[in-house]
């Protein structure tokens, strides 16, 4: 089925935030751990098996990976945040460009922040959630990997997670997710799209 995103091609990578696009348009970015599948998740949204690289070993996007499907209107790939065993020096780097990128990219409009649904609200994600709340972004939680848990388990973690980021911000959505299954693709791009259409952008 074809969304806004569905003609969505690679544009870039970069290792230093002055390395991407120039910082005009919108651009929404998917966080999470290592592994969450972030990578999965915007190539089941754009449609499009092998745009961005997955891989079974953790800390595989070691880039900000950019794609854009409309002019000037683009997705960014985020490198894997906390995985321990990426060498520290790596880390630090990454944490650093990460921070700066959130905090200084202007035409960051918004995050989809993808968790492990048997590993839900970790540090770094409750961070992501209360970061882009007090920040004026919009924010949307995955649920990912629905596929590896039974519909009482999914439901369960479901009402807790919502419970848990109304602690941290009201304006965060979130819902059950599976990129491999594609699973709740409708409704991430019903959800999605408006960030890009609505005219209070
Ligand atoms: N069962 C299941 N596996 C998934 C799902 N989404 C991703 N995976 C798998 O999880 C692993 C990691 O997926 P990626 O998309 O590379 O994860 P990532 O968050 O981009 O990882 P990094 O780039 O290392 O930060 C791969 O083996 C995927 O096939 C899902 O919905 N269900
Ligand atoms: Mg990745």
């Amino acid at each position: 089925m074809s969304n806004l995103f569905s003609d969505c091609k690679y544009l870039t990578s970069a290792y230093k935030i002055n390395q991407l696009p120039d910082d005009e348009g919108m651009e929404i970015a998917f966080a999470g751990r290592s592994n969450s599948g972030k990578s999965t998740t915007i190539n089941a949204l754009t449609n499009h098996r092998g745009l961005a690289k997955v891989s079974k070993t953790p800390g595989r996007t070691q880039l900000f990976n950019c794609f854009e499907f409309k002019p000037n209107m683009r997705l960014v790939d985020l490198p894997g945040y906390g995985y321990a065993k990426v060498p520290l020096k790596m880390r630090k780097h990454w944490d650093k460009e990460i921070e700066n990128y959130l905090i200084n990219r202007d035409c960051l409009i918004g995050v989809v922040i993808i968790m492990d649904i048997r590993h839900p609200m970790k540090e770094f994600d409750e961070q992501m959630i209360s970061w882009a709340h007090n920040s004026g972004l919009h924010s949307h939680v995955l649920l990912n990997k629905a596929d590896k848990l039974n519909n009482s388990e999914i439901k369960k973690t479901l009402m807790k997670v919502t419970r848990e980021i109304a602690r941290f911000s009201e304006s965060t959505t979130c819902q059950v997710f599976s990129a491999l299954r594609k699973t709740g693709r409708t409704e991430l791009s019903q959800i999605l799209t408006p960030w890009f259409t609505e005219e209070n952008n």
